[in-house]
């Protein structure tokens, strides 16, 4: 694990670093696109992000103390694994007390799967944790990098007017004028600024000349000391069906050495073939101790075993429902609850449940 005592850079902004009223945030660049400029042969790699102030002006502007936290070699976010995402949690952790909010500067292609990672790892997250990132770097003209940063910043100090209770205590993604739930993020567009859809579930927020919070959607917990997690298993794998995957290729994948979860992306509300072969490969894989669970390949509406004849065979198989979680939320759903380390009936239990709003039961 990378030292986790990495310099605070102080941002200048509107806000008098000795005037302890004003919200306190931490900007954490991990890299993305966002940061990014050509190398000599032409494609985009990240920078250092040290003079993030003179690039985006508009920070200046803003009445919070912000200080900068730069992970000292930036990614790409293909890049991400699960050992970043442990790490990132651990940073939380250890400047949580002294921060009100936190934004992670992220790139775009994985940024669904860290947000719904840090969700499950960030247990009785009480202060707002939100990604953004960019779709054309900031140096770029037309860069929507100041504009992302200046919202994300503005929701993770937002405080409800009276009571000043913290508005959103949860991992979010915030993007082209949307805040969205982490672990309900995913990442549908390459080329547009619209990068993000919220699936399964409303916005938590939307930005027009004014950030309008859907409150009613936004996870509030009673107060608990936050637990930060440490531990993710690697040990998982997608299997997504397509009519004519053969026995080998269902095979293959559910005989990998150390597997022990594996999300099967099924078609409409949860169905399989129903062909023994690839029933006795489930069964086998669950007599060796692996974990399925069921995830629909349909962006909308949610999976329910046995309602058609092709998922009845599921629930005595041991298959568990995914209902409307996301593959990016399920897999790193898996990593975290196997991760834990439990029994047979409790990891069962925790699969199906609705750990940090990824699904709606
Ligand atoms: N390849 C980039 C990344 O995910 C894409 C982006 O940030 N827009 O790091």
């Amino acid at each position: 694990m990378p030292d986790l005592n990495l310099p605070l850079l102080p941002l200048p902004t509107r806000a008098d670093a000795a005037d302890h009223t004003a919200p306190r945030l931490l900007i954490i660049y991990t890299g993305g696109t966002v940061g990014m400029a050509q190398n000599s042969s032409g494609g985009l790699v990240p920078m250092q992000f040290g003079q993030l102030d003179q690039k985006m002006p508009d920070l200046a502007r803003l009445p919070f103390r912000i200080e900068l936290v730069s992970l000292p070699a930036p990614i790409d976010s293909s890049n991400v694994t699960p050992a970043d995402w442990l790490f990132w949690a651990q940073l939380i952790g250890r400047h949580y007390a002294d921060f009100d909010g936190f934004v992670v500067l992220h790139g775009t292609d994985t940024m669904a799967y860290s947000a719904a990672a840090l969700s499950y790892v960030l247990e009785h997250l009480g202060k707002p944790v939100v990604f953004t990132g960019a779709q054309v770097p900031v140096g770029a003209s037309r860069s929507d990098a100041q504009r992302n940063l200046v919202t994300a910043l503005e929701i993770a100090a937002a405080r409800y007017p009276r009571s000043h209770t913290v508005r959103v205590p949860e991992v979010c993604v915030f993007f082209n004028d949307v805040l969205i739930r982490g672990n309900r993020a995913k990442k549908v567009e390459s080329q547009q600024f619209a990068a993000f859809k919220s699936e399964n579930y409303p916005p938590l927020a939307r930005a027009g000349i004014n950030l309008e919070f859907d409150d009613k959607s936004i996870r509030l917990l009673p107060a608990a000391r936050i637990k930060v997690h440490t531990q993710l298993e690697v040990g998982v794998a997608v299997l997504r069906l397509f009519p004519g995957i053969t026995p080998d290729v269902v095979r293959a994948i559910l005989s990998i050495a150390g597997l022990r979860g594996c999300v099967l992306e099924t078609y409409g509300s949860g169905n399989a073939p129903t062909a023994p072969w690839f029933l006795n490969c489930l069964a086998e894989a669950r007599q060796r101790g692996v974990w399925l669970l069921n995830v629909s390949q349909c962006e909308e509406g949610r999976v329910v075993q046995g309602k058609y004849e092709t998922s009845s065979h599921f629930a005595d198989l041991g298959v568990v429902g995914g209902d409307d979680i996301t593959t990016e939320a399920a897999v790193t759903k898996l990593m975290f609850v196997l991760g834990l380390g439990l029994d047979e009936a409790r990891t069962r239990e925790l699969l199906a449940l609705n750990l940090r709003g990824e699904i709606t039961l």
